[in-house]
């Protein structure tokens, strides 16, 4: 059934009415004067819409499959082709005007839904935070925040990779030999199963970042890759899921100076001692050769441990030149290129400097423990003083 308009319901069937409107068309009768009403109706109707739904309504009514103005389309069938041309262009002109008038609508509809919304979530910043949804910086998130800092101000940008490593990266290409005991079931969290015919592991450190760096990017490099790493221990100062940074640095001149210069640095910034006693103490890595190991000055009392003054040594970091077997086995020339790379643990540094005594407390999500030794959201470390400010 096609229902014309309201105002035309006479009593006749619907086949007499279009044949009654062909011939009062062919007579030329008011039919611009009906489309140019039936668009004031509709645009007006458009205007007056309360809401999205009222609106909806109108357009179903106009424009939907047996809306008023999608019935008079189809009556141009019934039409002489003269007719059809000058009906048809008028109908389209229609159709664009209500469609445009519904739309407008849509938007000040829209505008004044966000208004309403955006006024109804208004908050006021200047009030204080709720005590119980006062947030604190984890210790570990602290930490790493300004270790970045620190190198990142020296010129090294953030490096990071996935917790699940391949043999080969973690170990393999660092010069690992098979029977090391670090490859040992007992320190090593294996996978199970292969991957194209390569055994998984937990990383066991973040080097296997720097190997996936060298393996893609050309000298010089300059990274240092915080994250988590993974060993099958547990005791006071052992967590099975730990983390680390790693450091490496490459380039055609890099030395043994550069490493101690950068290193030297790195401890005074950190613990915030400008005369910070350090020394480098030989020792040994697959990876590095030379290796050595870090220690900072500091004194042992009955009050506890003091950094940066006293007569004894405390072990903070391990470091060494890039072994000429590890830049070959990532496809970097090792007589063009050399480097130096270092590795520290975060819980062990993050637990000196701010006198935290149990490694395990860090992992126990005590709400209590963080309260008391998180941090301010907002306390951004910085070189230029800002942990301690
Ligand atoms: C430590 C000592 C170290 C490295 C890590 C490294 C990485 C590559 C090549 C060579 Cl890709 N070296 N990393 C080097 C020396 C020491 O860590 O005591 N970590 C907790």
């Amino acid at each position: 059934m096609v229902s014309l308009s309201n105002h035309e319901g006479d009593g006749a069937s619907s086949s007499d009415r279009l044949r009654m409107r062909g011939i009062a068309e062919v007579r030329g009768e008011g039919t611009m004067d009906n489309l140019s009403s039936l668009k004031e109706e509709l645009t007006r109707a458009a205007a007056a819409a309360a809401d999205l739904a009222a609106l909806e309504e109108v357009r179903i009514g106009a424009l939907g499959k047996k809306g008023r103005i999608t019935a008079l389309m189809k009556e141009l069938g019934t039409l002489s082709p003269e007719q059809r041309k000058a009906q048809g262009a008028a109908l389209n002109v229609l159709k664009d005007e209500v469609a445009a008038a519904i739309e407008a609508r849509k938007e000040a509809l829209a505008g004044a839904a966000l208004d309403a919304k955006l006024m109804e979530e208004r908050i006021d910043v200047t009030l204080p935070a709720r005590p119980e949804s006062v947030g604190r910086i984890h210790p570990i998130s602290q930490t790493v925040d300004e270790v970045v800092a620190i190198f990142g101000e020296m010129g090294f940008t953030v490096a990071e990779g996935p917790d699940i490593e391949t043999d080969w990266n973690n170990f393999t290409a660092l010069n690992i030999p098979p029977e090391h005991p670090a490859r040992q079931e007992h320190d090593t969290f294996y996978l199970p199963g292969e991957v194209d015919g390569q055994r998984m592991v937990l990383r066991t450190h973040t080097s296997p970042v720097q190997i996936r760096t060298m393996l893609k990017a050309k000298p010089p490099i300059r990274i240092i890759c915080p994250g988590r790493t993974f060993r099958c221990d547990y005791d006071a100062t052992h967590s099975p899921m730990f983390h680390q940074v790693e450091g490496l640095v490459i380039d055609e001149t890099t030395h043994m100076g550069h490493l101690k210069g950068c290193l030297i640095e790195f401890c005074r910034a950190y613990f915030g001692v400008d005369d910070l006693p350090v020394r480098f103490r030989p020792s040994y890595f697959p990876f590095t050769e030379p290796s050595a190991e870090v220690d900072i000055g500091c004194e042992r009392s009955p009050a506890g441990l003091k950094i940066g003054h006293g007569s004894d040594w405390l072990e903070i970091l391990g470091c060494g030149m890039v072994n000429p077997k590890v830049l070959e086995n990532c496809g970097i020339d090792p007589a063009r290129y050399q480097g130096f790379a270092f590795g520290m643990g975060l819980e062990r540094i993050s637990m000196l400097k701010y006198g935290i005594p149990d490694l395990r407390t860090y992992f126990e999500s005590d709400l209590r423990w963080l309260r008391h030794y998180g941090f301010a959201s907002l306390d951004m470390p910085s070189l230029v003083g800002g942990s301690y400010s």
